[in-house]
């Protein structure tokens, strides 16, 4: 018998509009500041970025995503409810959230699921896998906008899909890695091509 495919699927930026909503509140709290661009967006890390337009505004960035109802109030991307809602009807399909919560613990690990019950309802609370380290988590895929998914396990299970975003779609990548262009894009051609 055929295995199920276990498909992990990130969180921001890949099924919340993280950078958008970053942006929407920063500049709505700070109007007197520069601000990047979703369109001069470069590297992962927006804190990054911002720290080195002003070094003051890495924390200003930061005050954003810490603040209550950031996670809760963020977007959902185009589709990706949609993807995920499929997936989970998909036979032999196991599909799991798969999200890194930050460090200020006050309100996004609790935003998050709520979030999910928002937006996917109260059954896939069941998916959620919050964790700080995605490499320890098995499965056949992992959809994800970080271009550097590194752990404890040097040899993570799954095979690391790169979801495009606004940071990361200049960067080239080696030939063997795939990406994710959007959820328009083939999703369903990436999971047939992992089951046996
Ligand atoms: O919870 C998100 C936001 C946060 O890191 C987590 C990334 O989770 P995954 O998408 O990998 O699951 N985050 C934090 C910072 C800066 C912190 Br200082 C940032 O610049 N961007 C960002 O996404």
């Amino acid at each position: 018998m055929a295995r199920r495919l276990r498909v992990l699927v990130d969180m921001d930026g890949v099924l919340a509009d993280f950078e958008g909503g970053f942006l929407k509140k920063y500049r709505a709290r700070y109007p007197e500041e520069p601000f990047v661009t979703l369109d001069d967006r470069r590297g992962f890390w927006v804190s990054t970025q911002y720290g080195r337009l002003r070094s003051d505004l890495c924390e200003k960035a930061i005050s954003i995503w810490e603040s209550k109802d950031f996670f809760l109030d963020l977007e959902p991307l185009p589709g990706g409810v949609e993807a995920v809602k499929e997936m989970a009807r998909m036979d032999e399909t196991d599909v799991f959230i798969c999200t890194s919560p930050i460090k200020h613990y006050k309100h996004c690990p609790s935003e998050k699921y709520a979030w999910v019950e928002k937006h996917l309802g109260h059954d896939f609370l069941e998916q959620v896998i919050l964790t700080r380290d995605k490499t320890l988590i098995t499965g056949d895929i992992l959809i994800d906008d970080k271009p550097d998914i590194q752990g404890v396990e040097p040899k993570p299970a799954w095979e690391h899909i790169l979801f495009t975003a606004c940071h990361n779609k200049h960067l080239s990548i080696s030939p063997s890695q795939r990406r994710l262009l959007s959820w328009s894009d083939d999703w369903r051609a990436i999971l047939d091509s992992k089951r046996q």
